[in-house]
């Protein structure tokens, strides 16, 4: 059997994945993400689970991809073996809302797959950089197009082209990451957040995760539209009709994720 290198548990409806590659900063090689997307993908296979945590060490969420293995891959290695995009586009297969907690490093690749999840909940600790220039390439999951998205093109060229990396406060600040948190206490808050989403509707919280995303895919018009179809949509679940008439009823409302 190979090396479990994540380690996936539940907590509550929350599944809780935890990257664990320490000796190497959780850098990201074939066999992680390998394991990583089969984690992702039987959280989203079960109706026990309603929103998924990614996680790293105290130390880093990810320091990349792994360079070590990379270093003597060819041009024909990555584009015909397709090493980058086999099991790195996964995580966009999930249709559950996936918050990365981050402390520590979260470089090059790390960053990637923080920015590839749905939100970002950051420790105080947390450093994100996409340094791949400083190796002579680019970053090649997504940074170039996901991070100008989040803080815009200034900070993100200078990011990508200096190699610098930025801390909790400047990504907080820059609109990277949702929320900053003492170092000790970022999980909890990111497994609290998840609890909170994990209690409510699935569909209406896969239904607001694409409406979002489709803001980033589409013209402002399309995208309403797009909202407004999921918005009528939702009038079709029991669960529409538990929310507001518990709301009327003045009590918490038990949702049936359908
Ligand atoms: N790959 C492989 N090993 C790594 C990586 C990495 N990205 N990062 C750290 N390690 C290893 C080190 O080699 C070291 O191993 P060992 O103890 O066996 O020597 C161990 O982790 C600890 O690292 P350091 O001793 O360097 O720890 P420091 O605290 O001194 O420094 C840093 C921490 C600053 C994070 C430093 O390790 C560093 O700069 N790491 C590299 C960061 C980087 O350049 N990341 C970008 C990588 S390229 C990339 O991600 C491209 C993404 C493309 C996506 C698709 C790819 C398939």
């Amino acid at each position: 059997m190979s090396e479990a290198l994540i380690l996936s548990e539940t907590r509550g409806r929350v599944g809780l994945i935890t990257l664990n590659r320490p000796k190497a900063l959780n850098a990201l090689n074939n066999d992680l993400m390998d394991q990583l997307g089969a984690a992702l993908l039987a959280f989203e296979a079960t109706d026990e689970i309603g929103a998924i945590v990614i996680t790293g060490s105290e130390k880093a969420f990810a320091a990349g991809a792994d360079i070590g293995a990379m270093k003597d891959w060819s041009f024909m290695d990555v584009y015909k073996n397709e090493y980058i995009t086999r099991n790195w586009e996964t995580i966009k297969r999930v249709r559950k809302p996936v918050i990365a907690a981050v402390a520590g490093y979260a470089l090059g690749g790390g960053c990637e797959l923080a920015m590839m999840c749905d939100f970002i909940i950051a420790a105080d600790t947390a450093k994100f950089g996409q340094p791949e220039i400083k190796l002579g390439v680019i970053p090649g999951a997504g940074g170039t197009q996901r991070l100008p998205r989040a803080v815009g093109k200034a900070k993100a060229m200078d990011l990508c082209l200096t190699g610098r990396m930025m801390d909790a406060a400047e990504a907080e600040r820059s609109g990277l990451v949702s929320r900053v948190v003492a170092a000790d206490k970022m999980l909890d808050e990111a497994i609290e957040a998840a609890t909170i989403i994990a209690g409510m509707s699935l569909p209406s919280a896969i239904m607001a995760k694409e409406s979002i995303n489709r803001a980033y895919e589409s013209g402002l018009a399309e995208g309403i539209l797009f909202e407004r179809r999921n918005f009528h949509a939702l009038f079709g679940t029991d669960d529409q009709k538990e929310g507001m008439a518990a709301f009327v009823e003045k009590r918490k409302p038990v949702f049936r994720h359908q």
